[in-house]
């Protein structure tokens, strides 16, 4: 077959030359595998307005009882699976329908969560109303690249690429069909995204068939070779260096005429603080508009942690090299500028390159604005702005950086993305983490073409505490927009605490374009809010491992309700005990071995218990946490311990009530613990 193939390929090529050629200022190109595949593979592609114009939208299994934006008591239902448009009878066979789109287009992205018990789940894909399906496969292994689309295409987001299970998969590859698609499972469906593009009805459009996908696997290997990991340009090219004094700024003036710049690169020391990395701005003037300002950690994609990674359109490197390829073409005259808002001198090196363009009616501008906040209260819950443009282009990706002071899950948020001023998203997700393209949280740091992690403040599925950093780039599911692009992400967190959220987002727009954003220096050098803001030495309380509790008791953290003192890092642990004898065994991690000093900051209030606490097994003195009002406790001595390095347990237990108490009086609350070298 592969032989066979190749040859109608050779002997067909010159005849679909002419034809495009013919068909090309009269028609509408022509779309398939090969035109998707050629799109992908070319980097400018993004920087000019789609040929032919679509539409993106995307087919989820959002919580259904999502039907207005405005109605906030069903607008934030997280019942995000098992959902479906209706169900089917195929001779017999029950199939649950999942996507039913009409017209010509094409499916640009799947995203998957992996569950074992849904591996012999069948997907089919129908097109253009056909009633035999053109694809059919076992989804997971068809989305997990184990079936004819191979890794780059589709892959498992997560850095060991054979884990099976509870974790993310990605398809990519282009599908494409003529007159409609629909998609069905064999089985009640799990969390699922498709994206496609919808074209104008006249479009015309090849649809996909296994023959077509075999005669473009040479074309499909160049591209898929330049979705791998890419070099920076090593040429020489306009280089600026030396130390960027707090409150200067170094400035390109690019080179006169149409141009575009094909990479920026900036170097900064390999320790840079995540301070600076939030406090140095690059900024862009192109043909008289501001279209970028942006922190570098967020515009290079590291966010506040110098990190190595790479996507489609960035790279950063460990020695503190960080590189952008967006095309970005101008017709007149730009500058590249970057600020340093921070309070402390950086040593930078900035190299601009550009190379001459040919500026039509179809060209861009690259756009990159970025919005923060601090605090954001998770309670209640809300749809947070990336950013909202006028005018016409299209969305190209985002970078995220979400402060989390909790442990607790903070990514159940889902995407809502608004084209041309809809009521309804056209877009809309199932959860923060799916729509950066993995599943159930991430252990790792991990990079890929089209989605990247290189930042997590600590490791484990459960304990969330801390900076991460996650970004989406797009190329076939950009998203265009002829008068407004609106993009929201849905706060949902498990915890009810404030989070900070920093997102950068890269668009494309045409001249006169404009945005809801505008550069915002105090933001920008804003002291960073950590998680560990608190008392010096701290370990959290609510950032320490549960390793054992008592089956029916609810813990949570908490940050607000305190009628005196504070808590450190703004939260604490707080333990609904239901009855004497509950308890929880908390883990912490002795870095150094050593004799310490152990001090507990605890809260006392009107519904507390009394307490016995334990470190690794050893009871000590039991604690009254009763008070009429809620106050932190301030320092209460535990003694003084040998603790070896490595991994220990805090346990509290509540042994008795205080006959002041009220209402459950079992509660207790544990703020953080304190380890002072002793003697
Ligand atoms: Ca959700
Ligand atoms: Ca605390």
């Amino acid at each position: 077959m592969p032989s066979l193939t190749q040859h109608i390929d050779k002997a067909m090529n010159p005849l679909t030359l002419v034809v495009v050629a013919i068909t090309s200022t009269h028609a509408q190109k022509h779309v398939d595998i090969r035109s998707l595949l050629m799109e992908m593979g070319n980097l400018n592609s993004v920087s000019e307005l789609a040929n032919p114009p679509f539409k993106q939208i995307q087919a989820s299994s959002y919580d259904r009882k999502q039907v207005d934006p405005k109605d906030l008591s069903t607008w934030f239902a997280n019942e995000d699976y098992g959902q479906f448009i209706r169900t089917e009878d195929h001779q017999g066979r029950k199939e649950w329908v999942v996507m039913d789109q009409a017209g010509p287009g094409a499916i640009t992205r799947i995203w998957t969560p992996l569950l074992a018990e849904k591996d012999k789940m069948i997907v089919r894909f129908y097109f253009d109303g056909n009633d035999k399906p053109t694809i059919e496969e076992p989804f997971n292994d068809l989305m997990r690249g184990r079936r004819p689309i191979k890794p780059p295409f589709a892959y498992i987001a997560w850095p060991d690429a054979g884990v099976a299970d509870g974790v993310g998969a990605d398809c990519y590859f282009p599908i494409p069909f003529a007159k409609g698609c629909k998609v069905t499972f064999s089985e009640v469906p799990f969390y699922y995204a498709f994206s496609s593009r919808t074209y104008a009805s006249d479009t015309p459009v090849t649809s996909f068939t296994w023959d077509d996908f075999d005669r473009q696997k040479p074309l499909a290997a160049k591209v898929a070779a330049s979705l791998g990991k890419w070099k920076p340009e090593s040429s020489p090219a306009p280089t600026a260096q030396g130390e960027l004094q707090s409150g200067k700024s170094v400035l390109f003036n690019l080179p006169e005429g149409s141009h575009s710049v094909t990479e920026i690169q900036l170097r900064v020391p390999a320790n840079v603080s995540p301070q600076a990395l939030r406090s140095t701005v690059i900024s862009i003037r192109a043909d008289g508009e501001q279209t970028v300002w942006c922190p570098v950690g967020e515009f290079f994609g590291c966010g506040v942690t110098l990190k190595p990674l790479w996507d489609r359109f960035r790279r950063v490197e460990a020695d503190g090299t960080m590189t952008a390829r967006w095309p970005m073409p101008y017709q007149k005259h730009a500058r590249v500028e970057v600020l340093n808002l921070g309070s402390e001198s950086l040593p930078v090196r900035l190299q601009v390159h550009t190379t001459p363009y040919k500026w039509t009616t179809k060209s861009l501008h690259f756009h990159s604005t970025w919005r923060f906040q601090d605090p954001i209260p998770t309670q209640p819950r809300s749809d947070w702005n990336y950013v909202e443009a006028s005018g016409q282009g299209h969305y190209v990706g985002d970078t995220l950086t979400v402060m989390n002071p909790t442990a607790a899950w903070y990514g159940e948020g889902d995407e809502r993305v608004y084209v041309d001023g809809e009521k309804f998203p056209s877009s809309l997700g199932t959860g923060t983490e799916d729509y950066y393209g993995y599943a159930w949280g991430m252990d790792e740091h991990w990079s890929s073409a089209y989605m990247s992690m290189p930042l997590r403040g600590r490791k484990g599925r459960e304990n969330w505490t801390g900076f991460t950093t996650t970004s989406r780039v797009r190329g076939l599911d950009l998203v265009p927009f002829t008068s407004k692009l609106k993009f929201d992400m849905e706060i949902w967190h498990w915890a009810d605490c404030s989070v900070a959220y920093s997102a950068a987002s890269f668009w494309y727009g045409k001249p006169g374009v404009s945005s809801n954003i505008t550069p915002d220096a105090e933001a920008a050098s804003r002291e960073l809010r950590t998680a560990s803001t608190g008392i010096k030495g701290a370990i959290e309380c609510e950032t320490m491992t549960v390793d054992e509790k008592s089956a029916d008791i609810e813990i949570g953290t908490q940050n607000a309700g305190l009628t005196s003192g504070t808590w450190s890092g703004g939260e604490q642990l707080f333990v609904q005990a239901k009855r004497v004898g509950d308890y929880v065994v908390l883990g912490f991690d002795v870095p150094k071995g050593g004799t310490y000093n152990l001090k507990l900051y605890g809260t006392r209030s009107y519904d507390y218990g009394v307490i016995q606490p334990s470190i690794d097994k050893q009871k000590l003195e039991t604690i009254d946490l009763w008070s009429e009002k809620a106050v932190a406790t301030g320092a209460l001595d535990l003694g003084r311990f040998e603790l070896t390095e490595g991994h220990h347990q805090f346990r509290v237990e509540v042994v008795n009530t205080n006959p002041n108490s009220r209402g459950s009086k079992v509660y207790f609350g544990l703020d953080c613990l304190v380890l002072e070298p002793g003697k």
